[in-house]
């Protein structure tokens, strides 16, 4: 079959016996019709007129929904990896790994949303950690691969191509660009990666909401009652003083904390958030910092230290908080450190300490940031 269709890759393509036609105009696309049914013929081959379809402006194709200059990936498909199950052993993870492997395209950031999965099945946890840490991860890692339904381009060939690639620790990726190349090298955007991190209940991701909320236009942030505990990662990214913070909020459990360093490598600041009414767990919270702050992946990165829920009554002040965590004096160093009064619910102090943030970010010459396009 190959043969038989054989220079014809500019307007046909070819799956085993499935062939798809494709022209510009459809002057183009008669002839391309023309051209193929005569080399089937001269071949001898016979096609099921009730299995093709002609003159589709869109069409299904290997799990794929194909036309006018657009990509996306099958609906139907899309549902499979949304309903997914929660794996309960790590064949179901590789399988649903295998399965949204095949749409990684779609998804932004697919290896560092992966991450814990593919970590999953090296083998470093213990099985029983492992897998519950993958229903954790999937349960809570839906709205990453919600994004599944972004549309990919077909190539303008008279244009310009860019490719931009990176690497980290967490991936590897690489891609083709267009259209955008003007504001790509006039307006390059210096991104940062800022972690969220903290205890359980800190508050962590209601300050994330605030933030989003406060730095995005548009961004109605989630009904704080309608937050719930963190099992894997949540994203949010705002463009501020000409710079892109791109934040990960993680979950604090003490099951989840081994997913922390995971994330040091690549990080530019960390927003370190304390429950100030919570004086049960200060002492442990000051542990999971210590921990925390003695990995060498994090040396030279900025510390905001939240004393968050301000608005409790009876609270801890700022300046109970930074007696106790002056005790890791040693261990903080010379790197900036700022300990700020903040109410996540209401909002108070996240303004400040996000300009805080980019300020500490912006002038670390140890952390460059990364250089992305605003496309
Ligand atoms: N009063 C008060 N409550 C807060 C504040 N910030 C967060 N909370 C509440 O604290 C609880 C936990 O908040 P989350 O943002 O889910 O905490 P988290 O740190 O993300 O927790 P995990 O995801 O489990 O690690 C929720 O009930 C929030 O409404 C605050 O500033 N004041
Ligand atoms: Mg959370």
């Amino acid at each position: 079959m190959a043969s038989i269709l054989k220079d014809c890759e500019e307007y046909a393509v070819l799956y085993l016996d499935d062939v798809a036609i494709f022209s510009q105009t459809w002057e183009d696309h008669l002839k391309h019709l023309d051209d193929i049914f005569l080399r089937l013929s001269n071949a001898k081959l016979h096609i099921k007129p009730s299995k093709c379809q002609f003159a589709q402006a869109y069409f299904k194709y290997l799990g794929h929904l194909v036309g006018q200059g657009l990509r996306t990936p099958g609906e139907l498909k899309v549902r499979v990896i949304k309903d997914f199950p929660i794996p309960t052993n790590k064949t179901q993870v590789r399988a649903f790994l295998g399965l949204a492997d095949y749409y990684r395209k779609y998804i932004p950031e697919f290896s560092v949303i992966t991450a814990p999965l593919t970590d999953l099945l090296k083998g470093r946890n213990r099985k029983s950690t492992g897998i519950v840490l993958a229903r954790m991860h999937l349960r809570s890692s839906r709205q990453g691969y919600l994004k599944i339904q972004q549309p990919l381009y077909s190539p303008d060939f008279t244009k310009p191509f860019i490719i931009q690639c990176d690497a980290s620790n967490l991936g590897i990726g690489v891609v083709l660009s267009q259209f955008f190349y003007r504001r790509i090298f006039k307006m390059a955007k210096d991104e940062y990666f800022v972690l969220i991190l903290g205890l359980d209940n800190a508050g962590k991701t209601t300050f994330l909401e605030q933030t989003k909320t406060k730095f995005s236009k548009n961004y109605k942030g989630l009904n704080p009652a309608k937050i719930t505990t963190t099992v894997g990662l949540n994203i949010g990214r705002i463009d501020m003083h000409g710079v892109r913070l791109n934040f990960w909020d993680l979950g604090g459990q003490e099951d989840l904390q081994v997913l922390w360093d995971k994330y040091y490598a690549e990080c530019h600041a960390i927003v370190y958030i304390i429950d100030s009414s919570d004086i049960d767990r200060l002492q442990e919270s000051k542990e999971a910092f210590d921990k925390m702050i003695t990995n060498p992946s994090l040396v030279g990165v900025p510390l905001l230290l939240v004393a968050n829920k301000q608005d409790i009554p009876k609270c801890l002040t700022v300046g109970r908080i930074k007696e106790v965590f002056r005790e890791s004096k040693h261990l903080i160093g010379r790197r900036d450190c700022h300990v700020l009064a903040v109410s996540a619910l209401h909002g108070d102090g996240v303004h400040e300490g996000i300009e805080w943030v980019v300020h500490r970010v912006r002038r670390n010459t140890l952390r460059p940031p990364k250089k992305n396009g605003d496309s």
